[in-house]
């Protein structure tokens, strides 16, 4: 039985940062608005394993093979995870796949980049799951039930995936100089891409206002990419190398570091289908998706005889 029938006790428990369930009523654009997100979360999860996933076969040891397994695993976890905290808003996986093979739902600009050095592994956890970690903490206390409860279990696993990169970076940079500068040159690609991964600045974001109100997300995203640059210049400076900004420094006033803004006429080109590797993530999704279609006819023949 839904516990919240109607808009009034909708908005009374958004406010008292209580939990909606699926069973709610709740308004039509707050459930368009968890699709979009979570959709976009999941599908961020599943193409995000192939930058990395290409590194498998090449790792240099048995060791730094199966770490890297069993992250890019666990991002198949994350979507999975995700997906199911989806479908309880009404939707199917099978549509979520559909809207992502067709371009109508959009995954994280992040994946669209590529991994040419094996120093991108260690940049990738460094960087790109610490954004993801500062972005989705907050996520935990989601106003949507399943959405929350899916978060805490993908952030103990994403700071496993920060460690792991931060860890291969140290090696790296405890080496030789060739080493040194293979993280160099990945930090310098992977900087400013992971900045926009908190999305366009918050005058123009269109949806951080609503999103804020309904407790969807808990901070802006100009909020996120501070707190992320905070939180990584100390760890650049202990792993000895330089961030690609030169605008940035501490500001004693405001006790936060003041940095360069990202180009953003580059995350609407790499949002909208036209950066480095969008085409060829999609080839591979799309094919991924068509080999996998006697798994889904055999597992619906089995459902069927039951
Ligand atoms: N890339 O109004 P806003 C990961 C879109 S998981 C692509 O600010 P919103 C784990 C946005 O969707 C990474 N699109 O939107 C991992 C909106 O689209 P619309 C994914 C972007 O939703 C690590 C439009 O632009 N994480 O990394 C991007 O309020 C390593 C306007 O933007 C999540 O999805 C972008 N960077 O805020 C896996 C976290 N930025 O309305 C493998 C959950 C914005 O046209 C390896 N999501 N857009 O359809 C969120 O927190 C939010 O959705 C934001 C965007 C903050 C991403």
């Amino acid at each position: 039985m839904p516990v919240i029938e109607d808009e009034a006790t909708f908005e009374a428990t958004v406010a008292g940062n209580d939990r909606i369930e699926p069973r709610d009523w709740m308004p039509e654009g707050y459930r368009r608005t968890l699709v979009r997100q979570i959709a976009q979360h999941a599908h961020s999860e599943i193409i995000g394993m192939q930058p990395e996933g290409a590194w498998i076969g090449r790792a240099p040891s048995l060791r730094r093979k199966a770490i890297l397994l069993a992250k890019v695993q666990d991002e198949a976890g994350h979507g999975l995870y995700l997906y199911s905290a989806c479908e309880t808003l009404g939707v199917t996986r099978a549509e979520l796949t559909d809207m992502l093979l067709s371009g109508k739902q959009k995954y994280s600009s992040i994946f669209n980049y590529p991994t040419p050095s094996y120093a991108d592994v260690g940049t990738i956890g460094w960087l790109v799951d610490g954004a993801a970690i500062c972005n989705q903490v907050p996520l935990c206390r989601t106003s949507y039930g399943p959405y929350g409860r899916a978060m805490i279990r993908i952030c103990k696993e994403e700071s496993f995936h920060q460690r792991q990169g931060y860890e291969l970076l140290m090696t790296m940079m405890r080496g030789t100089d060739e080493q040194r500068a293979m993280v160099q040159e990945s930090v310098d690609r992977f900087w400013w891409p992971s900045l926009m991964m908190f999305g366009p600045p918050d005058v123009e974001s269109p949806n951080t206002a609503r999103s804020m109100a309904w407790g969807i997300k808990r901070n802006t995203n100009d909020e996120l990419r501070q707190r992320f640059v905070d939180m990584t210049v100390p760890q650049a400076e202990a792993l000895g190398v330089t961030l690609p900004d030169p605008d940035l420094r501490w500001n004693p006033d405001r006790g936060a570091y003041d940095f360069g803004q990202p180009d953003w006429s580059e995350l609407k080109r790499v949002v909208s289908g036209e950066g480095p590797c969008n085409a060829e993530r999609m080839a591979h999704r799309t094919r991924a998706h068509e080999d996998g279609a006697w798994v889904r006819e055999a597992a619906a023949a089995y459902a069927g005889q039951r």
